[in-house]
């Protein structure tokens, strides 16, 4: 049994490997090869998990989804936090051969069930602490819908169902069957423009090679300790070079649920963190915490600051080596595959005014008018790009992958970028339906869909409004039959079971939407009419 999706090209396929890109190792690799170490790999709260036993752990879950019958080639949905479970379930998953997706924790009914529609999972892996699993009314529903699921885990579950002591329970001659490297190894999620979330094959090949390079141009380390902040699913988290590559190069990660300041200054401080990566948002509020008197010496062991997932301005960047004391890297990034960061030795204008350029010699990546056709260095225009780590379709999409791709398998991400001469890209502005809530990603048309539930509105659009924390937040403009006041669509919104930075910041009703010439809502106009009502 294999998982479908769309594969490189023999010719593309050949050259990745002779590059030594692709070197046919299962991502499994990454924890086995320290099989034997004592060292430390995570730290949650209280709790310790050396190399040794987070391999053991892993295999021990393994050994006990094949006793229940789950199956090389079969998919699982995961829901868990930042907490060391999570990377023993991906490695177990890893092991056994079976492909996750990995839900933020975030995620609510409609984004569990749009996953699940898709994959058909064999398992589920949830945790009670999660409001959706906390008592009995989504899980026997969630059952019955997706009939595919056979095992379910909570963590902090009861009897048969809980994960902890599926994970405590040793292995019984347990054999490791990864998928074949150039296999799907796991789905990462896509921020989106589309009305259901789409899913992003991973192949062991492509992501392991995505984060030894990440690796390299970070030098992570085995003296590296890095503070996990960022929710522990996201790609960015995961690979860039985040918790994976700190575990390939036998560091040490430290989980925090939250990247704020009162939480992760402490963080670092007591376990030496020496990197840590952040969206733009909290960047701003470390700052403002040390403005306002935290103690700086707290961030003393921190030698590199990553950020990324939404555009950071040059003036917020150029504050960072003085008032947090530490080198800053712009990694921009995204899960489909290609990253960009800024080299640790590049010069600070560089670093403070770019995005970084593509990690890997073999990433191609051009830009393109609305036309499709390519622009001169240095204009603002579509971003495409191919690689040995950029995939070739999402899953089960091949409409959308139509549009998503040209004829020579290029993507296209939906963002506007621009090349300067020695390759490194600034983000200039996006085109795809999405607003970027301070890294957090929402597709309009998800949110749009849902509220043309509501029996009251008849037209719906959400737009992206400037703020000046989140970069982003975002507005729904409606055309409604009765009023409505923005906390009764928020509250039906939660009721339709959606994630909370999803819920629109602001409403509008208006009488109409605004047209453009072919008859599409015009997003253009709406955000122009937001922009005018702020300066007012
Ligand atoms: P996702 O689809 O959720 O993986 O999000 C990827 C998208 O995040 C990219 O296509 C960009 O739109 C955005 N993004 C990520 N990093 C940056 C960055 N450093 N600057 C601007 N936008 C970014
Ligand atoms: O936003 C992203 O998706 C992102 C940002 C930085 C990402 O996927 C990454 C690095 O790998």
């Amino acid at each position: 049994m294999t998982i479908p999706f769309t594969r490189w090209p023999d010719e593309f396929a050949r050259r990745y490997r002779e590059k030594g890109y692709w070197q046919d190792l299962p991502l499994t690799d990454i924890l086995t090869r320290h099989a034997d170490s004592d060292a430390v790999a995570v730290i949650d709260g209280e709790r310790r998990f050396t190399y040794r036993q987070l391999n053991q752990a892993a295999d021990n879950l393994a050994c006990a989804l094949q006793a229940r019958g789950i199956q090389r080639g079969e998919t699982a949905l995961v829901q868990l936090g930042n907490v060391a479970e999570f990377y023993i379930t991906f490695f177990a998953l890893l092991k056994a051969g079976i492909a996750p997706v990995n839900a933020l924790f975030s995620h609510q009914r409609t984004e569990l069930n749009a996953y699940a529609a898709q994959i058909a999972p064999a398992l589920l892996i949830a945790d009670r602490d999660h409001a959706l699993f906390a008592d009995s009314a989504f899980l026997p529903n969630f059952c019955r819908t997706h009939t595919s699921v056979r095992a379910v885990l909570l963590r902090h579950g009861e009897g048969d169902q809980a994960l902890e002591a599926a994970i405590d329970r040793p292995a019984q001659r347990f054999i490791a069957t990864p998928t074949p490297a150039d296999e799907v190894a796991f789905f990462q999620l896509s921020g989106g423009s589309t009305g259901t979330p789409k899913l992003i094959p991973r192949t062991h090949n492509d992501y392991y090679y995505s984060i030894r390079r990440s690796n390299e141009i970070c030098a992570i380390s085995a003296a590296t300790r890095y503070l996990n902040a960022l929710p522990a699913a996201h790609n960015y988290a995961m690979s860039s070079p985040g918790s994976l590559g700190v575990f390939l190069a036998g560091g040490c990660v430290v989980l925090a649920h939250d990247p704020s300041a009162t939480l992760c200054f402490p963080l670092i401080a007591q376990h030496q963190i020496n990197v840590t990566s952040l969206v733009p948002p909290a960047v701003s509020l470390w700052l403002q915490a040390l403005a306002e008197g935290a103690n700086k010496a707290q961030l003393a062991s921190l030698a590199l600051l990553q950020v990324g997932g939404a555009r950071l301005s040059a003036s917020l960047a150029a504050r960072i080596p003085d008032e947090i004391g530490c080198q800053l890297q712009q990694v921009f990034g995204m899960a489909e595959g290609l990253v960009n960061y800024t080299a640790l030795d590049d010069a600070p204008e560089r670093i403070f005014n770019t995005q970084g350029r593509p990690m890997c010699p073999d990433d191609e990546v051009w830009v393109a008018d609305e036309n499709g056709n390519p622009l001169p260095r240095g204009e603002v225009g579509r971003l495409m790009t191919r690689g040995p780590y950029t995939f070739r379709g999402y899953y089960k999409s091949p409409e959308h992958n139509a549009s998503a791709f040209d004829e020579n398998g290029f993507y296209c991400s939906g963002d506007l970028i621009a090349i300067d001469e020695q390759g490194y890209i600034t983000v200039q502005g996006r085109e795809k339906d999405q607003i970027n809530r301070g890294g957090e990603k929402i597709a309009a048309e998800e949110i749009e869909n849902l509220l043309l539930r509501h029996e009251a509105i008849i037209h719906a659009a959400l737009v992206s409004m400037e703020d000046s924390l989140l970069g982003e937040k975002s507005c729904a403009y409606l055309v409604v039959k009765a009023p409505l006041r923005a906390v009764a669509i928020r509250r039906f919104l939660r009721e339709q079971g959606v994630a909370e930075f999803k819920l629109p910041d602001r409403v509008e009703c208006v009488d109409a939407l605004p047209l453009t010439p072919v008859g599409k809502v015009d997003k253009k106009q709406l955000r122009q009419w937001l922009a005018q009502r702020a300066q007012a």
